[in-house]
């Protein structure tokens, strides 16, 4: 079993990143094979829960009010329209679904109700249920974790040195206490990034090494590649190479060993065979149905013959026990 670790330098962060890409999947195979069911691919789903009109400034997003988007603003769900798509994805597969608001930070008011409503609604389907809603208070972070809220997204995105250059609307300080809170609340943590906004590979070293660095792993680390999107001012990035998302996967992988590290956005621009290297490099999650929040993604089916010719099949929810038992839960293995 690898060592966890949380003292990782940027010199030996950027070794590994930097090493022969073959020595390196092999590196993380291995290390994935001592840690975790190999053969298991967490199933998680992702839906908008409230769509576009967010006031921050965020480069890459199609949801930000500033930027001129095909995107068609929703406001926010009800509980019975979420409890029918947790339902359909619970049916084809998902163990996990996220929801997803644009909004800056969490307000206390009837809108955050509604959303504890809904966690509620899903956690009772036996589902893992996931928030990302921006911002969030302890306290704020206390009422989702008591409504059985599993587990809170919060993105790094990029490096703090970068993170001026994509987003000048909130600071990297914000999210680190965001993240801060999720865990005061003995929330599990899903944090991670995108490449392919004009980094350096400098940048996404000192991304990995925040997040290996945390006291404690976040459980889940999603590793996104841009979808540029058109209006956005990150519309004509070229689009990242495959070798790099197996670089950032496999290194995560070696580096934060029990964590689940999700190939994230960008796969509708995959082949198969790329796809099969970032699970060889240690991927074990994915978001699947038709839609990430706003962007394509593979259709379900396609997903399900991709498990079937790699020999992988969905992992379970609450493998690790169910929220109720939190002070038994360590990382998720
Ligand atoms: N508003 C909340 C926030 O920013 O934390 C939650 C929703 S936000 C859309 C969630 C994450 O989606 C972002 O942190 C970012 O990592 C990812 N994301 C947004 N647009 C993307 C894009 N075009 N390509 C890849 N990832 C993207
Ligand atoms: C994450 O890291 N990626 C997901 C989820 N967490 C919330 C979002 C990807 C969004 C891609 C652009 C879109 O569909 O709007
Ligand atoms: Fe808003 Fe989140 Fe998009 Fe940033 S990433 S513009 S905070 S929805």
């Amino acid at each position: 079993m690898a060592e966890i670790r949380n003292n990782w330098t940027k010199e030996e962060i950027a070794e590994i990143y930097n090493s022969p890409l073959l020595d390196l999947i092999y590196r993380a195979a291995t290390v994935h094979r001592e840690n975790k069911d190999y053969s298991e691919v967490q199933i998680s789903s992702l839906l908008s829960i409230k769509t576009g009109g967010c006031p921050e400034d965020c480069a890459y997003c199609p949801q930000a009010a500033r930027y001129h988007t095909d995107l068609e603003v929703q406001a926010l769900m009800s509980v019975e329209q979420v409890t029918d798509a947790a339902q359909k994805a619970k049916a084809a597969g998902a163990s996990r679904l996220c929801m997803g608001a644009a909004w800056r930070e969490v307000r206390d008011n009837k809108d955050f109700d509604r959303v504890i409503d809904m966690v509620k609604s899903v956690n009772s389907l036996d589902m893992e249920v996931c928030c990302t809603l921006g911002m969030l208070t302890e306290s704020q972070a206390q009422r989702l974790a008591d409504a059985g809220l599993y587990a809170y997204n919060h993105n790094l995105d990029t490096s703090e040195d970068d993170y001026k250059r994509i987003i000048t609307t909130r600071s990297y300080d914000d999210r680190l206490k965001t993240i801060d809170n999720a865990r005061k609340a003995k929330l599990t943590v899903c944090s991670g990034g995108i490449i392919g906004l004009g980094e350096t590979v400098e940048d996404r070293i000192s991304m990995l090494k925040t997040l290996s660095n945390m006291s404690k792993h976040p459980e889940s680390v999603p590793v996104n590649a841009l979808v540029p999107v058109k209006g956005t001012p990150l519309a004509d990035q070229p689009r990242v190479s495959v070798w790099d998302m197996v670089r950032m996967i496999a290194t995560a992988r070696i580096i934060m060993p029990k964590t689940v590290v999700r190939l994230s956005a960008g796969r509708t621009e995959m082949s198969l065979s790329d796809q099969a290297l970032c699970f060889m490099a240690g991927a074990n999650s994915i978001f699947a149905g038709d839609k990430l929040l706003t962007t394509p993604n593979p259709a379900f089916n396609e997903d399900m013959q991709m498990f079937e010719i790699l020999g992988l099949k969905p992992r379970e929810a609450f493998k690790n026990g169910r929220p109720e038992k939190w002070s038994e839960i360590s990382a998720e293995a």
